[in-house]
């Protein structure tokens, strides 16, 4: 399930407006709210300054007054936290009767500070123009060598401090600046070589036939080779003409849904830092091997890169049921799959062909192998500490594409999108 504060998603859907097709009444703000029943579903936000803390209980007073039904609450520290840290901002779902509705307002506007109301959405935010990306940038820390105490990084304080440093380009980084440049210590880019000449010599007979194109692209036309880590903004470049596939950086993991939506408008989010030097075979989070090795020799493919976007704008406003099936059929596809090229099981996957130890795994006969069938992917359980127990292997690398773009197509939504490569944005066709 998708972690995602709600007070976010309420402030994103506030300023940028959203998809849903509105309902009959129309409120204040200029907000439209569905009234059903004779009652209206709306998020309120408000903020209770520092040491007026008692403020939020005549809130509480308000919904008693009122008969608001409450269905959410959440609170964390407010905007103006670095001055006042004791500030709060809350957010509360409720279900209030329609002919309340501005009373209800008026009257929480005089206990409590900055009170903004929302209609609750029927779909969630989602971007429509490229740079709208730089709101797609929902971490989740999991396999954090900060938080985790299994990360092989965790006991290194030299590695954490370049990770945070790698970080902060990310998180600085907008839609359209120069991709950052890392200059790859000494330690990194030994790394680096002891991965690729692992796995290089093993591609030829165990990845498939687009994958070993692409990488002989990379090797010729963009200086890829043991020796350095390529920088992003030269594999940006190339994948450009190549696919019409731009990079962008980010600081890590992030959620199903913001990094589904990037691949959308042909943005591909790739993380720079390297994994730590004690383990080159296997890491459980992305890293620029994976970025560099794993991905961007398939996305250097024209059909790849299509059916890619294809899952990108799948996923857009898609409910969060459906986001968390197309991300597992991402999984046992794009990151895992398998798939036979001349009677022989080839690897596909870039989670595969970034790691020594599970491509070899995988292409033993350790593993169990199942036809490939989406319905009964989306909704197989994973696991993504270690190797998986179970691949899914199709009959050809073509006959993924279409079983998987079959699938996306049965997604449903109140609305069909088109993406316009003129303008980079995404428009969206009501469908009544
Ligand atoms: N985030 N940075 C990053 N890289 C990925 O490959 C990635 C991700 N978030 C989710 C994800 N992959 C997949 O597991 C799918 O859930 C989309
Ligand atoms: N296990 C992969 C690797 O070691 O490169 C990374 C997978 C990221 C989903
Ligand atoms: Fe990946």
């Amino acid at each position: 399930g998708r972690k995602q504060s709600l007070i976010e998603d309420a402030r994103r859907e506030r300023s940028s407006g959203s998809a849903g097709s509105p309902g009959p009444s129309r409120y204040g703000d200029g907000f439209v709210f569905e009234e059903k029943d004779g009652r209206v579903t709306l998020n309120v936000l408000f903020n209770i300054a520092n040491g007026r803390n008692a403020g939020f209980f005549k809130t509480g007073k308000i919904f008693e007054t009122f008969e608001a039904k409450l269905l959410h609450i959440e609170s964390r520290p407010g905007r103006k936290s670095k001055n006042s840290p004791t500030d709060l901002e809350f957010f509360m779902k409720c279900e209030v009767h329609s002919s309340d509705l501005d009373v209800f307002i008026n009257s929480l506007k005089r206990v409590a500070d900055d009170v903004r109301s929302v209609p609750e959405e029927k779909v969630p935010w989602f971007p429509r123009q490229m740079k709208d990306l730089d709101r797609c940038n929902m971490l989740i820390t999991k396999f954090d060598p900060d938080m985790d105490q299994d990360h092989p990084g965790y006991r290194d304080p030299e590695y954490r401090k370049r990770r945070a440093f790698i970080s902060a380009l990310a998180f600085r980084y907008k839609q359209g600046d120069p991709l950052p440049i890392v200059e790859y210590t000494a330690e990194e880019v030994s790394t680096w070589r002891e991965v690729y000449q692992g796995l290089r010599s093993i591609y030829p007979s165990l990845a498939c036939r687009q994958f070993l194109d692409g990488l002989q692209q990379l090797e010729e036309e963009c200086g890829y080779g043991e020796d350095r880590i390529p920088q992003l903004g030269d594999v940006s470049a190339f994948l450009k003409e190549k696919t019409g596939f731009q990079l962008r950086p980010v600081a890590g993991l992030l959620s199903a849904r913001d990094f589904l939506a990037s691949l959308a408008f042909r943005v591909f989010q790739c993380t720079q830092y390297i994994r730590h030097s004690s383990s080159p075979m296997h890491s459980p989070e992305p890293d620029c091997c994976h970025e560099l090795l794993g991905h961007i020799p398939m996305l250097a493919d024209k059909e790849f890169a299509k059916f890619s976007q294809e899952i990108g704008l799948a996923s857009l406003g898609a409910s969060d049921e459906d986001i968390e099936k197309l991300s597992t059929l991402y999984w046992f596809t794009v990151e895992f799959g398998l798939c036979k090229q001349n009677g022989t099981v080839k690897a596909y996957g870039a989670g595969l062909l970034s790691s020594y130890g599970e491509l070899v795994y995988a292409l033993s006969n350790e593993p169990e192998y199942r036809p490939f069938n989406p319905e009964e992917m989306a909704v197989q359980p994973y696991q993504d500490q270690t190797y998986q127990p179970v691949y899914f292997v199709s009959d050809s690398f073509e006959d993924a594409k279409i079983k998987l773009r079959r699938y996306s197509a049965t997604i449903k939504r109140p609305f069909a999108v088109h993406y316009d490569p003129f303008t980079c944005s995404v428009e969206v066709l009501d469908q009544p």
